[in-house]
This record gives C-alpha cells, structure tokens and sequence, in this order.
C-alpha cells in the first residue's frame, strides 16, 4: 500500500467516524439526562485531537513543498505522477476536511451550550424539588395535625353521642311518667268532679240540716248551734234532753262564747262542766279538764258539800257557781261541727 492509500483511508475512516455522528439539537437531546452526554462529549473531544494530529501529520508529510523535500533528500519518500494526481485530490479532501472539522467544532460549541442549559435546568428542578419536599413536610405536618384534630373530634363526638343516648333514656323515663301523670290526673280530675258533686250534695243536705235546726230552735253562732230550753231539770236529765238531741250540755271555750250564752240567756242555766268523778277536780262533758273559768266571786265552794254541777249564774251577771246537781234548771245545748 502506498503512502497516498494510506492517507486515503485514515482520512475515510476520520470521516466516518465524525461525520456520521448525530448534528441537530433535536437528536442531540436523545442522548438523554446531562451527565450521560458530558460522557461522551469528552471522549469524543479526546478521540477528535488524537485523529487531528494523526492526519495533520500525514498532510506534512505527503504535502510538504518540493523545496523542502529537495533539502532533505531522503527524508520524505518521492511521490510518482499518479501519487500527485492522488495528491491533489488529497488536497481537495483536507480542505473539506478543514470545513467539517470547524462544523464539528461549532456543534461541539452548541452541544456545550445544551450542556450548560441542561445544567442549569438540573439545578432549577434541583430547586424545585426542594420547594416541593419543604411543601410536602408542611402537607405532612397539616395532615398530622388535622388527624390529631380528627381523633379528638372523634372523642368529643363518641361523648356526645353517649350523652345523647343518656338523654333520650331519660326523655323516654320522664314520657313515661308523664303519660302516668296524665292518667293520674284523668283519675284526680274524675274524682274531683266526683267530689265537688258530693261536696255540693253535702252542702245541700247541711243547708236543710241548718234550716231544720233552726226551725226547731237552734241558734247558729260561729260554726256551732245552741239549744236554750224554756222548762228546768235536774244537770243529768238535762244532759240526757241534749244528747237526745245528738248533741251536749255546752262548753264554754271563750270569753265569747260566754257574752254569747249570757245575752240569749233568761234564767240560771245548767252547762256541760261538775267534778262528779273526784271533788274539786273539774271537768267538762267531752273529758277534758277545765284550765280556766268565769266563776263567779268565791266559786267554786261546794257550800252544800255535794254542789258538783255548775251553771251560769243570772243573779251574778252569768258567772259560774257551783251547787246541787238535783236542782231543776233550764240547760243549754251545744251542737259542734
Ligand atoms: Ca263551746
Ligand atoms: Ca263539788
Ligand atoms: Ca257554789
């Protein structure tokens, strides 16, 4: 093989090589992320010096000017008629070859300046997914947060609702009662009408009683009625006239009562009290004991020494004395309610 074949194929094979790697921006960017292309964009740099040198050795010394060569005879092999024909073929190959070399030296341009953007764009989605791990940290922080709020509402909300069961038994324990009270108060209502119907026949009947007393006699005063006889007895057939009558020789409780019986009264009239029982111990017809009286001056003296009954006196302003049960007397009787 020549010395011109042989350049002819380094400069084939450099061509090759460089010329048919990929020129656009768009295909460039199919090398993928930004260190995958700084990769071979420095073997690449280091191959392309290493053939540059290679071939521009070649040219210096197959297109070294006559001159020179004659100067040093023997240095540089002689070139034959068709080598020089070769050789300036070579020579057309070598300027193209200047042309592709300064293409390929603005794409390398370019493709730095793609790596610089992508560069940067790495930098750029390095801050973006920072911003974007800060606003997740603050997601997580509001999403505990709000399910710590959950759990608490969760609590207050079990709270209430057992609260709410706790009332709706009690609603339904007083609805209970209630409705009992209801049919209790239906009954009450009943027997209130019941009553005041009874009460207003009672009245009724105590109205004729009343008309009848009085009709027969009897004096109302206060809530009470009085009998006054106009014929005398002795104290136990007069006791025994009144309680034939359902009533009682009278009781005087009061100073009242007693202006009341002395102003109706006509002659001395037997009343309800004597010490029969035991001497000197006085009591009245219904059991009890008398506390204080309206005796007249120097009574009770039991002058006769068996004066166990007493009456109200006409000749001393109605006072009390006590004398002879078997006296003939007119009595009063007392009818209570
Ligand atoms: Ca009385
Ligand atoms: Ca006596
Ligand atoms: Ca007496």
């Amino acid at each position: 093989m020549s010395t011109v074949e042989m350049l002819e194929g380094t400069i084939s094979q450099f061509l090759r090589r460089w010329l048919g790697l990929p020129r656009s921006p768009s295909s460039i960017a199919l090398y993928g992320n930004s260190t995958m292309l700084q990769l071979p964009i420095s073997g690449l740099s280091e191959e392309f010096k290493s053939e540059q040198s290679a071939v521009l050795g070649l040219i210096r010394h197959c297109c070294m000017p006559p001159m020179q060569q004659e100067r040093h005879p023997g240095a540089y092999p002689q070139l034959l008629p068709e080598d020089m024909k070769k050789s300036g073929k070579l020579d057309d190959d070598r300027k193209q070859l200047q042309i592709n070399y300064t293409h390929l030296a603005e794409e390398s341009d370019e493709l730095l300046t793609n790596y610089t953007d992508l560069l940067e764009e790495r930098d750029q989605l390095h801050t973006n997914v920072t911003d974007i791990t800060e606003d997740r940290d603050l997601c997580l922080d509001r999403y505990r947060s709000l399910a710590a709020d959950k759990a608490q509402l969760l609590a207050s909300y079990n709270n209430v609702a057992r609260e709410k069961n706790n009332l709706m038994t009690s609603y339904n324990n007083l609805a209970q009662q209630k409705k009992q009270l209801a049919t209790s108060n239906n009954d009450l209502a009943q027997q209130k009408k019941q009553l005041t119907t009874s009460n207003n026949n009672l009245e009724a009947q105590r109205n004729r009683f009343y008309s009848k007393l009085q009709s027969g006699g009897w004096i109302r005063f206060q809530s009470n009625f009085y009998f006054f006889s106009t014929e005398s007895k002795n104290w136990h057939d007069s006791r025994a006239d009144c309680r034939q009558r359902a009533a009682d020789l009278v009781i005087v409780n009061s100073w009242v009562e007693e202006d009341f019986l002395s102003s109706h009264l006509q002659e001395s009239t037997w009343m309800g009290l004597s010490d029969i029982d035991t001497e000197g111990v006085w009591k009245w017809v219904d059991g009890t004991q008398l506390t204080s009286g309206f005796w007249a001056p120097g009574e009770p003296n039991n002058v006769k020494g068996d004066e166990d009954c007493v009456h109200l006196d006409k000749g001393r302003e109605w006072k009390w004395n006590d004398n002879t049960c078997s006296q003939p007397k007119r009595w009063t009787c007392e009818l209570t309610f």
